[in-house]
């Protein structure tokens, strides 16, 4: 039985826009991932969409005077049509507010209530009386007990990850009146996270303990060692999916709870579209499961989900959370309320066509070990001195050399000298290179390896000098251009998880068959003699001076 992949990538929440710090994150990585394996024959379904639930929609409502429903129909088709222009290839984008969410969250907490997997607590719960509402999640802020920081949520620190509750913050104030809370009576259902410990322990912190990346089971294992309590995983809300058992009248699910169900709903969204069955994408042993997060997400897709999944009981755990850290911007902390980012919709239409140079540019910056730094005049370095430079500068020469020498048509190749020997050599050994550093989820490294495959291109034909050997020694110019289109093949297609506008772009230019695929690289079956190469585009185009300075007094306006 052949393995099948269930790839899920963070449901953005619909109160704004995408920007780079996503994308850095967890949208290019999941993309790249899913990107490859497709291209290695595997049954692939990559899904994510919109997470439409949650205090943060119900504010951003009431700040800009409009619905929740406004909100959130507003950014679900800013998000979804931003991520189709980027060129993440997303299997299904769904959304929360769908029905067939809804009916699938509510299954969930029944099957789930009908097993006595919850307690119920009736406890006090911060209140702002001005405002006539229970203050959970992001209605309140205050400072993190864990870490100090400031700004940390009723449900959730940012800064340290912790999740919390919003009892336990350090001067709390109410996010909507700015008052001190009160305290009022409610009731609310738990889930008695202390219940899975030794689950998590030996599943986690044993079975995948070299397998995860170390910044995620470090975190993991701080909550597991602090104790782990009982999450309430409904709130006094009105927006979100109602409580569907006796008790729950006007209140909701936790978005927390309901988001992650989501990767189900969506693929079973999928499969209705496509005629096929969802089941053994979430429940066949043979399926790996894989959750591409930013750090503020591992508490809820390592601890609170698989509780969940474990809790059902027939559900598949995930392989891999492959989590990063975050990118800074200009050596600033990204902020959507700061207004300090580069949303993507916004990059789309001050450089159209340019996707794939910001692909390269936050693959090669990725915080996936340490938080790292996004700066434009980096954007237009990479631009200018390694895409431009390097990658298309190779491919111009050997285009612009194929169509004076040869008349764009692939010369046989004579003798070869070491020096091909050699380049083919290197590049036939490239592909497992970039296959061990994928499946690593090692996606800086594994760019750079196909970056080395440009440079070797590049450095192959100025070391040769083909120019200046057509007259004295044609049958030798005819191996090097041979030799050059064989690295220009094999660039087409390992090119392709990282930059698929370029790959795409580069295949149609040296018009390769549509199947050469990712096995033929190592078998150098690329380009044969006498096959007739397209027209030539250019790959990239230099980023001037002044593009770089209308960014920066955009983004310091
Ligand atoms: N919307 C939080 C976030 O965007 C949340 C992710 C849900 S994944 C199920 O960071
Ligand atoms: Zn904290």
């Amino acid at each position: 039985m052949s393995k099948r992949y269930t790839i899920t990538a963070a449901l953005p929440y619909t109160n704004g826009p995408i920007h780079i710090g996503h994308l850095a994150g967890v949208y290019i990585p999941a993309d790249i991932y899913a990107r490859y394996l497709r291209m290695r024959g595997k049954d692939v379904l990559f899904i994510c969409g919109s997470d439409e639930h949650g205090v943060a929609i119900s504010m951003k409502a009431k700040k800009e005077g409009i619905t929740p429903k406004e909100v959130i129909d507003k950014y679900h088709n800013i998000i979804k049509n931003s991520f189709d222009t980027f060129g993440i290839s997303f299997d299904y984008y769904g959304r929360t507010s769908s029905d067939v969410h809804r009916e699938t969250a509510q299954e969930f907490f029944k099957t789930m209530h009908a097993n006595d997997c919850f307690e119920t607590q009736t406890t006090e719960q911060l209140y702002d009386a001005k405002e006539n509402q229970f203050l959970a999640d992001r209605y309140v802020v205050g400072t993190c007990p864990k870490c100090g920081h400031p700004e940390a949520y009723g449900d959730q620190c940012e800064s340290c990850g912790s999740s919390l509750n919003a009892t336990d913050l350090i001067e709390p104030k109410s996010a909507l009146s700015g008052e001190t809370p009160s305290l009022k009576t409610t009731t609310h259902w738990y889930l008695p996270l202390d219940r899975y410990e030794n689950f998590l322990r030996s599943w986690i912190l044993e079975s995948h303990k070299s397998d995860w990346k170390t910044n995620v089971l470090g975190q993991v294992k701080s909550w597991i060692d602090d104790g782990l309590k009982p999450r309430a995983v409904t709130r006094d809300l009105s927006w979100g999916i109602p409580v569907p058992v006796a008790g729950g009248e006007n209140k909701v699910l936790y978005v927390w709870f309901d988001a992650p169900i989501g990767y189900i709903s969506a693929t079973k969204e999928w499969a209705a579209q496509e005629g096929k069955n969802w089941t053994p994408y979430w429940q066949d042993k043979n399926t790996e499961l894989v959750h591409f997060i930013g750090k503020d997400n591992i508490v809820f897709h390592c601890i609170i989900f698989p509780s969940v999944l474990k809790a059902m009981g027939n559900y598949i755990l995930p392989q891999n959370v492959p989590a990063n850290e975050f990118l800074n911007l200009e050596g600033q902390k990204l902020s959507t309320s700061k207004n300090w980012a580069v949303w993507l919709h916004e990059y789309l239409d001050d450089f159209p066509e340019k996707q794939d140079v910001l692909r390269y540019v936050l693959t090669a910056n990725a915080p996936e070990t340490k938080d790292n730094d996004f700066t434009w005049s980096d954007f237009q370095t990479r631009n200018n001195s390694e895409l431009v430079a390097i990658f298309g500068n190779f491919i111009n020469r050997v285009m612009v050399l194929m169509r004076k020498y040869y008349d764009s048509v692939v010369p046989a190749p004579n003798a070869h000298t070491n020096a091909d020997q050699a380049t083919i050599t290197e590049l036939a050994a490239a592909p497992s290179k970039i296959e061990n550093l994928i499946e690593q989820y090692k996606f800086r490294a594994a760019c750079q390896e196909m970056m080395q495959l440009a440079r070797l291109g590049n450095k192959y034909l100025a070391d040769e000098e083909p120019w200046k050997q057509i007259k004295s020694d044609p049958d030798r110019v005819a191996t090097i251009m041979h030799t050059a289109l064989q690295v220009a093949a094999g660039l087409a297609v390992l090119s392709e998880p990282f930059l698929p506008h370029t790959a795409l772009k580069l295949r149609s230019m040296l018009q390769l068959d549509g199947n050469l695929g990712w096995e033929n690289v190592s078998a150098l079956l690329l380009i044969p003699t006498n096959h007739k190469l397209g027209e030539a585009t250019l790959l990239f185009e230099k980023v001037e001076d002044e593009a770089i300075s209308t960014q920066m007094i955009k983004l310091k306006a």
